[in-house]
């Protein structure tokens, strides 16, 4: 299990970096991807800095849910009509590379399958 990291992502809760955020509530904290892979890239990460899936615990489960959630919600603010992708990048080998749980949002064209 890894410990919390103070994170570039941890920066952008506490707004002491700049983002796009489209959605923000007590637990959540949703933006605009910096390198998007598609029309639509949005990023739905906890405030709780959990380093990744594989961290979480039992009494995260709310949490998760509140994320999933979120992804639903941002999604339909968004206007996303025609279906999109949520992608969640575990470990070295996941091709993770921060260290703070994320939801990717992909949506606004045809996403192929298996992704590489
Ligand atoms: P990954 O699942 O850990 O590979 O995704 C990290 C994402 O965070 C990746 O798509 C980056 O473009 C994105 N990102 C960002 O939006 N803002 C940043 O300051 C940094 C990374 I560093």
């Amino acid at each position: 299990m890894s410990e919390p990291q103070d994170t570039i992502f941890s920066k952008i809760i506490r707004k002491e970096i700049a983002a796009q955020v489209v959605y923000e509530d007590d637990l959540a904290i949703a933006f605009k991807d910096i390198h998007p892979q598609a029309p639509i890239h949005i990023l739905v990460i906890p405030k709780q800095p959990i380093p990744k899936l594989d961290d979480a615990q039992a009494q995260d489960a709310a949490l998760l849910g509140h994320l999933l959630l979120t992804v639903k919600h941002v999604a339909a603010h968004l206007k996303i009509k025609d279906g999109y992708r949520v992608v969640i990048n575990n470990g070295e080998n996941g091709g993770q590379t921060v260290d703070h749980l994320h939801l990717h949002i992909l949506g606004g064209r045809h996403m192929k399958w298996p992704p590489g």
